[in-house]
């Protein structure tokens, strides 16, 4: 440090003391405010005065004014019941979803904004010692942050795709396959106890095979979720933090269910009450929702673990590359099993396939960051991004799938069927993880070339 330096430091720290802090930010309320945050925030001599912010904003923060991102609220939601948003996947960087980002599926037009000092959470059924645990209980408990992805079932259906056509006929011009048909899902550190930490409390009882959970949220229908027990007592975590933060009100809280790996509809927020059961309990959201139909006109039910998926989010469909050269393609690979091992990029339409590099550390259920250098020629290309889980589990195309799914019922299916049956019924509706290929056009433009081949029927 140089003497200029320390002698403007000493005569911060004077002027400081001697003006009093009610020189500083042009009196706004300070009464709150502590003595080093003020010299450090609001003086002009270190160049940081806030241009438009209060000091009261700045106390919580806020972002740059010339930051425009946001999750917008989902496709379709002109008279949908319920309240969505989605995650602004093409703007996302690393791997953290902030909370204002995080995307929403709350069932009823509600969100309740419960007093903590209020919430308890049950755990009753098949257990020795029914106990009511209080916030304030839990957060004594040994506690655990990890990385975890969320996304809601019905993501990257063929049924949001059909939407977002409707709503762009409709004129709405802030939708993009990229955040419109993928944006139902999130990554965060979540805080928390482990379920099994407070069923070793409670002491489970022989023949006890599930659990339900209940939200504590006033709905037309209550939230309520049959988990089998094994998950519970694996990683199952009630949740009260969310990067770093108390969990967002919006996101369940003052606790949520959190399911790492499981499909979204099984993370039941404001949980209050889990009951110990010896079968599934066929509650609404796993009967009559959440169910794949399979071409023979049965539908399978339970099915929760997100299979290896990934996505590239630059560019993709809501950007337009400016000219020809060098960029860095990105993407976000995740599963609901276990590790994301590899991710493979094309940029050839399929032809070729490199390994991308992937950021470390990488998390289990979660999402990881992947980045490949490319340099476009102009010339149109198609490109893409597949991902193996550390099992070995390949993500695949959107006909793989529906083979997969068809396979068990039926012989063989041939591709006209497949699209008929997307045309008619939900059956791609839930927990898809197709390839998702994206046309880069001369103009630098960025089109969707996974969906858009197979949706051919009038909207
Ligand atoms: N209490 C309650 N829990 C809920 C829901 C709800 O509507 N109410 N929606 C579920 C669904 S379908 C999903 S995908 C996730 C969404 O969580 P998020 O809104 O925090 O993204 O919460 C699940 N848990
Ligand atoms: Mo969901």
């Amino acid at each position: 440090m140089n003497s200029k330096m320390s002698d403007r430091r000493g005569f911060l720290k004077r002027s400081a003391a001697l003006a009093g802090l009610a020189a500083f930010a042009n009196g706004k309320a300070l009464a709150s405010v502590t003595p080093g945050l003020v010299t450090g925030v609001a003086d002009t001599k270190l160049g940081v005065t806030p241009d438009e912010p209060t000091i009261q904003d700045l106390l919580y923060g806020g972002r740059s004014s010339y930051e425009k991102t946001i999750a917008i609220p989902s496709i379709g939601t002109l008279g949908a019941t319920g309240l969505r948003t989605l995650t602004p996947l093409q703007d996302t960087i690393g791997v953290i979803t902030p909370a204002p980002y995080h995307y929403l599926v709350q069932g009823d037009t509600h969100i309740p904004n419960i007093d903590p000092s209020k919430h308890t959470l049950i755990i009753h059924g098949m257990v020795d010692r029914p106990t009511v645990f209080t916030m304030e209980e839990l957060k004594r408990l040994p506690s655990v942050s990890r990385v975890h992805f969320l996304e809601c079932t019905g993501n990257s259906g063929l049924a949001h795709y059909k939407t977002l056509l409707q709503d762009l006929k409709k004129g709405r011009k802030d939708v993009s396959v990229i955040q419109g048909v993928h944006g139902r899902t999130s990554t965060s550190e979540w805080t928390g106890v482990l379920l099994s930490v407070l069923l070793k409390e409670v002491g489970v009882q022989k023949g006890a095979t599930w659990f339900v959970a209940e939200g504590g949220d006033i709905q037309a229908e209550l939230h309520a979720k049959s988990i089998p027990l094994a998950k519970g007592m694996d990683d199952v975590m009630i949740a009260y933090g969310q990067n770093g933060e108390a969990i967002r009100r919006e996101q369940g809280y003052p606790i949520r269910l959190f399911c790492p790996g499981f499909q979204g509809v099984c993370s039941v927020k404001h949980v209050s009450s889990i009951k110990l059961v010896d079968k599934a309990y066929m509650m609404q959201r796993e009967i009559t929702a959440y169910t794949n139909l399979k071409p023979n006109g049965m539908a399978s039910r339970y099915e929760s673990q997100v299979g290896p998926k990934s996505l590239i989010t630059f560019p993709s469909d809501a950007h337009k590359l400016p000219g020809t050269g060098f960029y860095e393609l990105s993407g976000i690979a995740w599963c609901g099993r276990g590790k994301i091992a590899r991710v493979e990029v094309t940029v050839d339409g399929g032809r070729t396939w490199k390994d991308a590099n992937l950021q470390q550390p990488i998390f289990s259920k979660a999402w990881t960051r992947f980045r490949l250098p490319w340099t476009w020629n102009g010339a149109e290309t198609v490109i893409a991004s597949r991902c193996t889980n550390e099992f070995g589990e390949l993500q695949s195309t959107m006909e793989g799938l529906a083979k997969l799914w068809g396979d068990d019922v039926t012989p063989h299916i041939p591709a006209a069927e497949i699209e008929r049956w997307w045309a008619n019924t939900n059956i791609a509706e839930f927990l898809n993880n197709p390839i998702q290929f994206w046309t880069v056009k001369t103009d630098g433009s960025v089109a969707d070339a996974t969906y858009a081949p197979l949706y051919k029927l009038p909207v």
